[in-house]
């Protein structure tokens, strides 16, 4: 479509203003006989949402931020709750692994290598990414509502870029004006999910990072219907019967946490230096808080041989994932690292007692398990 034949202003509306009487209803018709219509919408800044819908069928497709293992839980719980409210089916994402500040990320690998996905169909309907991806994808190019980034027009190409890469698909990207003609584009790009209080409080860190299932029925359900897939629960088993009889655990958080006790004045001041970033003094004055502390321990950590040494030296030897032996026929699960740190967790959270990490999700993910298993579990922290 051309305008710039036109010498005025009045006219050139006159004649698009026609155009679009003309067209639109054609455009509809057609869009619906001929185009797939998709629409959907990719996370915001703040880790919030994306989905995906088409005139026959309605998908949410979830692409969870770029962050740990369990940061990318929290997107989904988000995404199952957008999913639902906007009657979606969402597309279960791929997961990414060991993404760490000091590591390389690795994957993408399907949601189901970590999770039973049946029982989900309790809290939402969903899809494998395999399935859907199956079915082929139509666009080409996507049209993106810039009203969603109004101040970042210019990063917002790049960023989706990013995105759509992870699902495997090469999209072209056009910017479009809220209100615009879209005849060329079979594909939108939009933000519908707003966000939501069913999950209940984020970031009140009494109860820890995230989430709580005290607090939200809802996140309850959600966590209940997350069950662990066949060979993370395989693992767990094995670990288990290696710890043997009844155990205490800790998690051990290392990493990016040395420093943040400085980041973040406030809360360090309000739980104290120890609660980022232990100590050895101040994990072994923990062991005295359990109720039994001669029972054997098991520390979840992404330091394992650290944290063994440490413990040895100072005359307690404690169970970790390296310990375990893994059965020959499921030794592939070893380089997957949160295949195996996801039975970790569930090794913790059947532990008598458990002390993590009040600003860990790791942590969260366990006590969450925990309080399933039993309401009255109340979480410890360092
Ligand atoms: N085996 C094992 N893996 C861990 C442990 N803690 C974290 N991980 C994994 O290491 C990766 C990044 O670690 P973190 O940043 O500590 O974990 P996270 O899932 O991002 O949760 P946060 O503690 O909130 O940062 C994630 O893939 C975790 O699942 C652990 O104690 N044992
Ligand atoms: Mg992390």
């Amino acid at each position: 479509m051309k305008y710039n034949r036109f010498s005025d202003g009045k006219s050139r509306v006159v004649h698009l203003l026609a155009t679009i009487a003309f067209a639109f209803p054609i455009y509809l018709l057609s869009s619906k006989e001929t185009q797939d219509w998709y629409l959907f919408s990719t996370p915001t800044e703040d880790g919030f949402n994306n989905q995906l819908i088409t005139t026959q069928d309605r998908y949410l497709i979830s692409t969870p931020r770029e962050d740990g293992f369990n940061n990318q839980l929290i997107t989904i719980y988000r995404n199952i709750i957008c999913a639902r409210n906007l009657n979606r089916t969402i597309v279960l994402p791929l997961m990414y692994e060991n993404v760490r500040y000091d590591t390389s990320a690795q994957g993408p690998y399907p949601f189901e290598d970590y999770f039973k996905v049946q029982k989900l169909t309790s809290v939402v309907n969903y899809t494998t990414f395999a399935q859907f991806k199956s079915r082929g994808f139509p666009c080409r190019r996507i049209g993106y509502n810039k009203r969603i980034y109004k101040s970042k027009k210019k990063r917002l190409p790049k960023l989706l870029s990013s995105v759509y890469r992870r699902l495997g698909w090469r999209f072209r990207i056009s910017l479009l004006s809220p209100g615009g003609f879209y005849s060329d584009v079979p594909c939108i790009d939009d933000t519908l999910c707003k966000k939501s209080n069913e999950l209940g409080l984020y970031g009140n860190y009494s109860n820890g990072q995230g989430y709580s299932i005290k607090n939200s029925v809802e996140f309850r359900n959600i966590r209940k219907a997350m069950e662990p897939s066949e060979i993370v629960l395989h693992i767990a088993n094995v670990t288990q019967k290696m710890i043997g009889g009844k155990f205490n655990a800790m998690h051990i958080r290392r990493g990016d946490y040395k420093n943040k006790c400085k980041k973040s004045k406030q809360l360090c001041d309000e739980f104290g230096v120890e609660s980022f970033y232990q100590s050895k003094e101040w994990i072994l004055e923990s062991i005295k808080r359990y109720e039994n502390p001669e029972l054997s321990l098991f520390i979840s950590t992404t330091h394992d041989a650290e944290c063994k040494t440490f413990f040895k030296r100072s005359g307690k030897s404690v169970f970790t994932m390296s310990d375990v032996k893994i059965p020959d026929e499921i030794k592939w699960a070893l380089k997957r690292t949160d295949i195996m740190s996801y039975a970790s967790q569930i090794v913790a959270s059947k532990a008598e007692e458990f002390i993590g990490n009040r600003f860990s999700s790791y942590t969260s993910t366990i006590n969450s398990m925990r309080m399933l298993r039993d309401n009255s579990s109340e979480p410890q922290f360092f």
